[in-house]
């Protein structure tokens, strides 16, 4: 089904529906004035040259094969990059070159413009890099730059290019080098706090001659932001990753989900639904990247034993889509499928359907034909619930009456939902 067409004649049966009995989602229709407004997020990425920066930042947002990433060159100081993410999400993407004389300019020059108002570092570690010792040299004056400036950022670090080390040894290699990484981000820390506190020290004791005063960190000079440095506290979360596998999908998808506004809603709008169609899992992808935005699982679904289903979803339909691609002979980043189904006997049925404009939808259920065929139709019904995800002035608000009454509210259907 294509996302043009629409399902107002054939309807699930009044009774049809568990939970949905208003022709409302989550308590109600969304109003403009609980959602936020557009968001714009300075993301670093940052790491050393050939650690895999632009790789990742090409495969997730640029539709490049792993393999397409090798004929990349280095970048030279920093690329710029404006992604948008659903309709009101701006990823302003710095992809700093690497490279040490970029990095020592980073640090000096360019300080106050590459760290100021950070909303997300990522940090890249290649994990075959041969000097460890001043990689993390060159993290701690990064993360040491970062608190200065942007105190609330979070940070991402990324042990990548795991595909590299053997498969038996992955978990114990990314366990120590975590544990390193948090040392030196906590050394960061202690110097930051250092620096602030002797700061504080001067400026109540300026009477003291210039020699008797405390350096602070070399490098470092007072922010605002530096007032209260005994509560700082990095928010931080690591990753193993590589781009043969799926783990860049987990990773990126971690970075993306807490930036995305008005995720709450998102979420209470899919468990409603979930509930209402009685679903297995939704996910929600965004269109381009086929990353999770948000999913739902009922209490069966939890169940699964396949933690890593989400990121396999993604890095599996992206992989099709570009088998398509292949086949259609048109570019990557054009939509390429607008519906997918998946029937697998008596385990369980799935689909994947375009949603809003910037979103894909998957929903996967038990068997049964008519479950399946009334979930699709309920789904498209719901759609106009869901254009807040367009961005502003998108349809935020939708009258009791609209299209999920429609659908929902029609007796003697031919679709009904069974065995819930
Ligand atoms: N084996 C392996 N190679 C990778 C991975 N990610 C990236 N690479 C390779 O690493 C090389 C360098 O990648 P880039 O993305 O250009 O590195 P960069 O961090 O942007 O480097 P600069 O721009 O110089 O800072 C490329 O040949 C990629 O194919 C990975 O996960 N595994
Ligand atoms: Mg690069």
């Amino acid at each position: 089904m294509s996302d043009q067409e629409t399902t107002t004649t054939t309807t699930a049966g009044s009774g049809g529906l568990a939970g949905v009995t208003d022709g409302s989602i989550g308590g109600g229709p969304t109003t403009p004035t609980q959602l936020k407004k557009v968001k714009k997020q300075k993301v670093l990425l940052m790491g050393k040259s050939g650690s895999g920066k632009s790789s990742m930042r090409s495969i997730i947002f640029s539709n490049y094969l792993a393999r397409d990433t090798r004929r990349l060159g280095a970048t030279i100081d920093i690329d710029l990059s404006h992604v948008k993410f659903l309709g009101n999400l701006t990823l302003n993407l710095w992809d700093c070159g690497g490279q040490e004389a970029f990095m020592e300019n980073y640090l000096s020059q360019q300080r106050a413009h590459v760290f100021s108002n950070v909303g997300v570092l990522i940090y890249i570690f290649d994990i075959e890099s041969r000097d460890v010792e001043r990689d993390l040299a060159t993290y701690v004056n990064i993360i040491l730059a970062l608190v200065q400036y942007s105190r609330e950022a979070q940070v991402f670090v990324l042990i990548h290019k795991m595909d590299l080390i053997p498969p038996t040894m992955r978990e114990e290699v990314f366990v120590q080098r975590v544990a390193l990484v948090r040392k030196k981000t906590a050394e960061a820390v202690a110097i930051f706090r250092k620096g602030s506190l002797s700061q504080s020290q001067q400026s109540q004791s300026s009477h003291l001659p210039q020699s008797h005063q405390q350096q602070s960190q070399p490098g470092a000079t007072t922010s605002p932001t530096a007032t209260l440095p005994q509560d700082l506290e990095i928010g931080m979360q690591l990753f193993a990753t590589s781009i043969w596998d799926q783990s860049l999908y987990k990773a990126w998808a971690s970075i993306i989900h807490d930036l995305v506004p008005n995720l709450a809603v998102i979420e209470t709008q899919l468990a409603s639904m979930g509930a209402a169609i009685d679903a297995d899992e939704i996910l929600l992808f965004e269109r381009i990247s086929f990353l999770v935005v948000s999913k739902w699982t009922s209490r069966e679904g939890d169940n699964n034993p396949y933690g890593d289903r989400f990121e396999r979803m993604s890095n599996i339909l992206k992989s099709w889509k570009h088998t398509c691609s292949k086949f259609t002979g048109t570019p990557r980043n054009t939509e390429q499928f607008s519906e997918f189904e998946y029937k697998m006997g008596n385990h369980f049925s799935m689909f994947v359907t375009q949603f809003t404009a910037n979103t894909y939808i998957l929903v996967c259920m038990p068997p049964g034909e008519a479950r399946f065929n009334s979930a699709k139709l309920n789904v498209a019904a719901v759609r106009p619930w869901f254009k807040f995800l367009d961005g502003p002035g998108s349809g935020t608000a939708v009258a009791g009456g609209g299209p999920v009454q429609s659908a929902y509210g029609t007796a003697g259907s031919n679709y009904q939902v069974t065995g819930s």
